[in-house]
């Protein structure tokens, strides 16, 4: 900006894309990183996009965000790509925040008008034991998250994940089994079944001096595409090799939600199952299995949306139509602009869904997404587990975050 403030962004990437997702603009030059390099993207950036931009007002996100959907002029942004667009609308965004000397979540409260009254930060998810696309653990379930909402101060919360994960890995090592992790920091040993890692980590949550079903609970990312046999409408779960049809499918949640303490669940089914996620919330998300669950301050079940609704307005609203499922999940470059992730957010809240701010697989150290969830009064985040520098940093900012709030 004239003043001489600047802003950078990083762009993260997701191995469990979803179908509707936003493109991303790779070069597919066999030569070069295997195809995936981003010169096309970068090119665009430094043609177009700033030819387009030099001389806007940083202020401005939602007219420079519109500025370059018109660029664009697709519906997913294949033009100039998502990852190019975004990188663009994050770095505005810290620039403008930098000129006002604002604080980053400050100023996204202020621009978006979703932070609140009184700012506060998420109740972080913990991704402690990984599968599905991020580890060759063998099991279906992508995420199995470690939710401290019983637990009121944020450098508490995270202190409990900590002292959980470091936990499961002495049980976890003690069995036997390999306490390397995956992609987003969680372990991956090679388990028995689904059903296990739910158990060790239950025992973990007793072990660390945590109540269950009280201090600590559990969520789930399922990802269900991933094990989705479309020819055959249904699900084969691994590793136990057990084929599920849909009503099975749920049914097995239902279970697994009233024996180990879930919260949540998210894409419990596939991307294009409407009708399923509507069956999914009659059955399980209307009733309370969990009496009185504190900090969540809900006693349904969250159902989240992620490769359902893609961080797109489109999407959201009918789900909401379908009364699909109650909470979203938000990723950046899912949409590909923060004026859209805005829309969306606000969406949700005015259909009082929850909402989940989250990191993608494949990271930078980028902690954008922290000031995203504090600015825009996010209930929950999640930036995977409690090791790896990518997730940590953003955890460590919202501690940072929470203490300047309390100054
Ligand atoms: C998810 C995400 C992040 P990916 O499915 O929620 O945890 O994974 O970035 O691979 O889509
Ligand atoms: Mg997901």
């Amino acid at each position: 900006m004239e003043s001489g403030a600047i802003g950078t962004a990083g762009v993260p990437s997701g191995a469990s894309t979803g179908k509707f997702e936003a493109l991303e603009l790779r070069d597919g030059d066999e030569k070069r990183y295997g195809g995936l390099g981003v010169l096309k993207a970068v090119a665009n950036v430094d043609g177009p996009i700033r030819s387009a931009l030099i001389g806007k007002d940083a202020k401005k996100q939602t007219e420079i965000d519109e500025l370059m959907l018109e660029l664009d002029g697709t519906e997913n942004k294949s033009k100039l790509g998502a990852n190019a667009i975004l990188g663009v609308s994050l770095a505005v965004c810290k620039a403008a925040a930098a000129h006002e000397k604002k604080p980053l979540y400050e100023y996204i409260s202020e621009i978006s008008g979703l932070g609140g009254k009184k700012l506060k930060t998420p109740i972080p998810m913990f991704n402690v034991l990984n599968g599905g696309q991020h580890a060759d653990s063998g099991l279906s379930v992508q995420e199995f998250k470690i939710v401290p909402d019983g637990i009121k101060k944020f450098s508490e919360q995270l202190r409990a994940g900590s002292e959980v994960f470091h936990k499961l890995k002495k049980i976890l090592a003690a069995g036997g089994y390999s306490t390397s992790v995956g992609d987003e920091g969680g372990f991956s040993p090679k388990l028995e079944s689904n059903t296990k890692a739910l158990e060790f980590i239950n025992r973990a949550i007793s072990e660390s001096g945590y109540a269950l079903g009280n201090e600590v609970n559990l969520g789930l990312d399922v990802a269900a595409n991933s094990f989705f046999e479309e020819n055959e409408n249904h699900y084969v779960l691994k590793p136990e090799g057990v084929t599920l049809e849909r009503d099975r499918l749920i049914n097995l949640y239902k279970e697994w939600i009233e024996k180990y303490y879930i919260i949540s669940v998210e894409d419990g089914l596939h991307e294009e199952d409407w009708d399923g996620w509507a069956q999914m919330q009659e059955k399980i998300a209307k009733k309370s299995f969990l009496n009185g669950l504190i900090g969540s301050g809900t006693k349904e079940t969250m159902l989240i949306g992620d490769d359902l609704l893609v961080t797109n307005v489109k999407r959201l609203q009918k789900a909401i139509e379908h009364k699909s499922c109650n909470s979203v999940l938000i990723k950046v470059n899912q949409i590909g602009s923060l004026s859209e992730t805005f829309d969306c957010i606000r969406l949700a809240k005015k259909n009082k869904m929850r909402t989940v701010i989250s990191h993608r697989s494949g990271e930078t150290t980028d902690e954008f997404i922290s000031d995203l969830a504090v600015g825009t009064g996010a209930d929950y985040m999640k930036s995977g587990s409690l090791s790896r520098g990518e997730r940590i940093c953003k955890y460590n900012r919202l501690a940072k975050i929470e203490q300047e709030l309390n100054k």
